[in-house]
């Protein structure tokens, strides 16, 4: 983060949004939205909300419980309600684990097909960054940025060797707690490939039926998401495409435009999408000779917050919104390419002139036109999926009667709160240590806790408002929260991202911490309220600010007052991801609750036992103030040795 003093002027966000917005939009009256079809859904099965439905083979599916409510306390095979809900809940994380790892593979590839020279329309951007984990991979991270590239490449590819029995991104956890998770046995067996292949094979009928054996494997994949997911994905993503500084961008669906190609860009990948947007610029021409003023990218969901933290590329809508972005009839174009994809988009664009393009070989649409999308070819296929939105644009213009509704809203925001970003401003202020700011703020007593609020909106929590509630009420008690991924657009949207709001919403304590730390930044004015870290496989960067504070402070992160929470969660992946945060020795709040309540046993391990194990431990709450308490007394619970610590004995 730089000293740019003129910043504090251009982060002049106006009102806040207002806070029925982001309810109110997710209704459509005119077509069925995610949130009709939920209701259509009801009831849903209360076996498979308790995890006690087994479907892995056809003598079932069977009910097994231990609530005599649902379910049998045996299956057909004799299985127990604690082997089915671990075997389930296993499942979930290894597809999670499976896909985050895909993810990180492409990125893995890229950098390998740049260090060759196969792939000329992309560079190292970071060589710094890529320097930094050549070396804390312990390889050789001087010389040439081409072998320190080649390296870097060829041992994050070594990660997913089929069968093979390395996971090199495993070194980028803090040194403490992994000893701590090979004294329990929880690393990764191997790979992160042979890792998905055992969890299926472990789950497998009449395979593993210890509950607490496939706990412990599931919680080993956990960690491969955590590494060979998340923190590679982040990484070489950084390398190639640069790491995040504080940036403005303008959220909402207001962001589009109604004179101009609008092109949403929706998935995961910045492989695809950082061309599209290059592409686009240099395609505006071809955009104003049919009749339209520009190209406007827009982004959704972790695309959006991918090129919102580079770029300041406009953050349209979060995942549950993007058929709602659809129905506004502005949109030109939706490119996607993975991940959170949800079919009904498909059904949507029937009734629009907007181009459906999907870009990955195994994310394929009914309706949908697929363009395959290559490195080796990647700004030539960008601007030919940049042409399509233009064509899209045309057909727009020429439909009679054809009603382009854009809402009238929009927020600002300040995104771009990468790991070295943060790290950069604590450095300024204690060169020698940055963890000290912070530990300094916890034992003054002014900051209470950090809560990595993260992940996706499910439309079954945000009728409450969940997100908000549960935010509002840990900066209210000086807790500082970190978001990423949906969480980052539904406070983008809120208004929650602006710094002038900070001493609305923030209690005096961590109030002041963030102004201390806007100051060092250089920014004329406080930190935002919320800092937001980025997308979900981002959620790196938060690990990688509890190694920097726990090294620094030889505080293992087990013991610092730092916790997780995914207060809408929907998918896999994010199981994924809050089992790693498990595995990091953090309290992991969830709403809606795990489906795991089908097994007391499974229930108990992961709500109290784990904490012996690893540290961290499930807390489920579905009501946002008492989610909010229940965070609190866990951050307290840890705050207090360091409170006796402190010089002058704490601060309350
Ligand atoms: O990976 S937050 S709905 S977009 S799963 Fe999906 Fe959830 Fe959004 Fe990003 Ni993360």
């Amino acid at each position: 983060m730089g000293g740019n003093d003129s910043r504090g002027e251009a982060f002049d966000f106006g009102e806040p949004d207002d806070p029925d917005r982001t309810i109110a939009v997710q209704r459509d009256s005119d077509h069925e939205m995610p949130i009709d079809r939920l209701e259509d859904q009801h009831p849903q099965c209360p076996y498979g909300r308790a995890g006690s439905c087994c479907d892995i083979c056809y003598m079932g599916p069977c009910r097994v419980s231990d609530d005599d409510q649902y379910g049998k306390r045996r299956g057909v095979c004799g299985a127990t309600p604690g082997t089915v809900v671990a075997r389930n809940l296993y499942r979930e994380i290894a597809g999670g684990m499976a896909t985050h790892s895909h993810h990180a593979w492409e990125a893995a590839k890229l950098l390998d097909e740049i260090a060759d020279g196969a792939v000329t329309d992309y560079e190292v951007k970071d060589e710094d960054k890529l320097r930094a984990v050549a070396a804390d991979l312990g390889l050789d991270a001087e010389g040439d940025v081409s072998a320190v590239a080649k390296a870097v490449a060829t041992a994050a590819m070594a990660d997913f060797s089929p069968g093979g029995d390395t996971l090199n991104w495993v070194d980028r956890m803090p040194a403490v707690q992994r000893e701590r998770l090979a004294e329990h046995d929880l690393l990764p067996l191997g790979s992160v490939d042979y890792q998905a292949s055992r969890s299926l094979t472990q789950t497998h009928q009449g395979n593993d039926a210890d509950p607490v054996h496939i706990l412990k494997s599931a919680l080993s994949a956990g960690v491969a998401d955590g590494y060979a997911g998340l923190t590679m994905a982040t990484d070489l993503q950084d390398v190639v495409f640069g790491t995040p500084t504080p940036t403005p961008a303008e959220a909402h669906l207001g962001v589009l435009e109604p004179d101009q190609v609008n092109v949403a860009l929706h998935g995961h990948e910045p492989i695809l999408s950082e061309m599209i947007v290059r592409a686009a610029n240099e395609l505006e021409d071809e955009a104003v000779e049919a009749g339209a003023s520009g190209i406007n990218p827009v982004g959704i969901c972790c695309t959006g917050n991918e090129l919102a933290e580079r770029h300041g590329v406009p953050l349209a809508a979060h995942s549950l919104q993007a058929e709602l972005a659809v129905t506004t009839g502005a949109l030109d174009a939706m490119v996607v390419d993975i991940q959170c994809i949800w079919p009904g988009i498909a059904d949507l664009v029937e009734c629009h002139h907007t181009r459906l393009v999907t870009t990955v070989d195994y994310v394929r649409m009914p309706g949908a036109t697929h363009v395959p999308f290559d490195e080796e070819t990647a700004m030539e296929d960008a601007k030919s999926i940049v042409r399509t939105a233009i064509e899209g644009y045309e057909d727009r213009q020429q439909r009679q009667g054809y009603e382009v509704t854009i809402p009238d809203r929009t927020q600002g925001a300040m995104v771009g709160f990468s790991d070295s970003a943060i790290l950069g401003v604590l450095e300024s202020i204690d060169p020698e240590n940055p963890a000290s700011p912070i530990v300094d703020a916890i034992q003054a007593g002014q900051l209470r806790g950090i809560v990595g609020v993260v992940g996706c909106p499910n439309p079954k929590m945000r009728q409450a408002d969940m997100a908000e509630t549960l935010i509002e009420d840990l900066l209210a008690a000086d807790v500082l929260p970190v978001v990423t991924g949906c969480i980052g657009h539904i406070m983008a949207q809120g208004g929650y991202l602006d710094p002038g709001r900070v001493d609305d919403l923030a209690g005096d304590g961590v109030a002041e911490v963030l102004h201390v730390l806007g100051e060092a930044a250089g920014l004329d004015g406080p930190l935002p309220p919320v800092l937001h870290m980025g997308s979900c496989v981002d959620n790196s960067r938060i690990g990688n600010v509890v190694r920097a504070i726990s090294e620094g402070s030889g505080i293992p992160p087990s013991d610092l007052p730092v916790a997780a929470s995914a207060p809408e969660l929907i998918a896999e992946k994010a199981v994924a991801i809050g089992t790693w945060a498990l595995s990091q020795g953090l309290p992991v709040h969830t709403a809606p609750t795990l489906n795991i309540e089908g097994s007391d046993l499974v229930t108990q391990v992961l709500t109290e036992d784990l904490e012996d194990i690893t540290g961290g431990y499930l807390i489920q709450e579905e009501d946002p103030e008492a989610a909010a308490e229940k965070l609190i007394a866990a951050l307290d619970e840890r705050r207090e040795p360091l409170l006796e610590q402190s010089p002058s004995g704490g601060g309350d």
